[in-house]
């Protein structure tokens, strides 16, 4: 499979690296082009209900979004985190990107911006996300993620208050695989432009205004032209405090295999959080592949290239 033009993303999103593959091989060779075209496939497919709107309310019953496109040729990156009301974040992503000097906008003012821009402001819940949220609310909100509070007496769920006890927290029972599915996308044109994205509704049932790590450079998805790229799924929240994505990158550039580099991003996460949900893919630049995950049994993960234009799902075993 080591060979450029290539598409690699996250799960089994044959649709996606299939778009992605197209826009790259027909449509003048843009890499951001693919990338952005593959992502929007999967959130208007609403990919496994955790891409795009109608997906993973948060804890008032609203679903907010996170997106990020990172450049590896300019180093130079667009991300959204928690945007309400868009539907098309990666495209919000881009323009940041390409249109602002920042790098990441969050939130209702996140909205504005895609406005100006002519983005619809649109419900993002849907009877889906609002079902799953009431059967929640009924199910007395089982509090994912909070730690060290007591509900509200009455309701058994929020306002929560401090408590004076250490409340246990199971990791591995917030993500797992009816929790997850971000797509995260790294494409290389044929000129060897490296470029990663990713998007995604983020954890069900997460305290509003969460922003998960796909909208973070080096959490979610990094790449650098002259070395490669990776980009990251699963629990968040823990993933991004070690940065998965910039560590493989960075041993790539020290000389690891991206296997390798995939390996052992994923093992540092591993060695402080051993129940931990989550996968990572990495290619060099110049299209050999590696992926490595922990908290499942195995990881998919979607190719496209020449050989493959329909886009090959592969796995690898998380052992
Ligand atoms: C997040 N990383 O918001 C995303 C969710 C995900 O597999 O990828 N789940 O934490």
């Amino acid at each position: 499979l080591a060979e450029i033009p290539i598409v690699i993303n996250t799960w089994k999103f044959q649709h996606s690296a299939q778009k992605a593959w197209s826009v790259l091989n027909e449509g003048g060779d843009s890499a951001l082009d693919a990338l952005t075209a593959g992502c929007e496939v999967c959130q208007n497919e609403q990919c496994d209900f955790t891409v795009g709107f109608g997906g993973s309310p948060d804890e008032n019953g609203e679903t907010t979004l996170d997106a990020m496109i990172f450049d590896g040729d300019t180093m130079d990156m667009g991300a959204v985190g928690g945007i309400r009301s868009i539907k098309n974040v990666i495209k919000v992503a881009r323009h940041v990107l390409e249109r602002t000097e920042h790098s990441l906008l969050v939130g209702s003012l996140a909205t504005q911006f895609a406005k100006s821009f002519g983005l619809p402001k649109e419900p993002l819940a849907t009877n889906y996300s609002l079902n799953l949220w009431r059967e929640w609310r009924l199910n007395n909100c089982q509090p994912n993620f909070w730690k060290n509070v007591e509900p509200d007496p009455k309701s058994k769920c929020g306002p929560y208050k401090p408590a004076n006890f250490e409340s246990e927290s199971d990791v591995a029972s917030k993500f797992d695989t009816g929790n997850h599915d971000t797509i995260g996308m790294i494409v290389i044109s044929r000129r060897g432009h490296v470029v990663a994205g990713t998007s995604t509704n983020g954890a069900k049932f997460k305290i509003p205004g969460r922003v998960g790590d796909s909208p973070i450079p080096g959490a979610g998805a990094y790449a650098d032209s002259k070395i490669g790229a990776a980009a990251a799924t699963g629990d968040g929240d823990i993933m991004m405090r070690f940065l998965p994505s910039f560590l493989a990158v960075e041993q790539l550039r020290l000389g690891a295999s991206p296997s390798k580099a995939a390996k052992i991003a994923i093992t540092r996460i591993a060695e402080r959080y051993p129940k931990f949900f989550g996968g990572i893919v990495v290619t060099d630049n110049k299209g050999e592949i590696g992926a490595a995950c922990n908290g499942m049994e195995k990881f998919p993960f979607t190719v496209a290239n020449e050989r493959f234009p329909e886009g090959i799902t592969k796995y690898v075993s998380c052992t």
